[in-house]
């Protein structure tokens, strides 16, 4: 079944219409650009929200980087494996992925330590949104994924549970 933050954190009704940024210092390409849009769609798609990319860091409301160790906000990342990326309870909307990981964009994820980048990227924006871990193995919010995995699509307990917030 599906959690939420405690006091169940989200975006403010009035805000619709999200922005999202990616970290300009990381460089990223556009197929990376293009695995975060399509994990931006697969909750688009259930809620009414929207999700537009800008290219104005500072101002957008959801800014996701590429970060090795310790970067800043009392959680360092651990090199490979272990954390993979995390993110913080909205509205803060930051998303943070480990730069140190053998991330793993629209390719063969079944090469030893290969993360799938899509898989941890539409895990990340269910906790930017607000939904905490599930206790459903399907679930993309399931705490776990095995190495070698994709799992991308939403699952009926995220949708029931991003459904109850939004
Ligand atoms: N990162 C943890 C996660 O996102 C960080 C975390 C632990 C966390 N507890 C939290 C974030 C509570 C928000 C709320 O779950 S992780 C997976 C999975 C991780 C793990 O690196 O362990 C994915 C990141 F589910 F596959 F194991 C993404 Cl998809
Ligand atoms: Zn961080
Ligand atoms: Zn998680």
């Amino acid at each position: 079944h599906y959690t939420f933050f405690p006091n169940a954190p989200r975006w403010p009704a009035e805000k619709t219409d999200l922005t999202y940024a990616f970290l300009p210092d990381n460089g990223l390409s556009d197929s990376v650009k293009a695995v975060f849009s399509r994990a931006f769609q697969k909750w688009a798609a259930v809620i009414p929200l929207t999700f537009t990319e800008t290219s104005s860091y500072g101002s957008a409301d959801i800014r996701i980087g590429f970060y090795r160790g310790d970067h800043g906000d009392g959680e360092p990342f651990d090199g490979v494996l272990g954390t993979l990326a995390h993110a913080f309870s909205p509205p803060t909307g930051r998303l943070h992925l480990d730069l140190a990981e053998n991330w793993v964009v629209d390719g063969d994820v079944t090469s030893s330590g290969a993360v799938d980048l899509e898989s941890v990227a539409v895990h990340e924006l269910g906790h930017v949104l607000g939904l905490g871990h599930s206790s459903e193995r399907e679930a993309i919010m399931y705490p776990t994924i095995s190495t070698g995995t994709k799992k991308v699509d939403l699952a009926g307990d995220d949708v029931e549970g991003i459904q109850v917030l939004y």
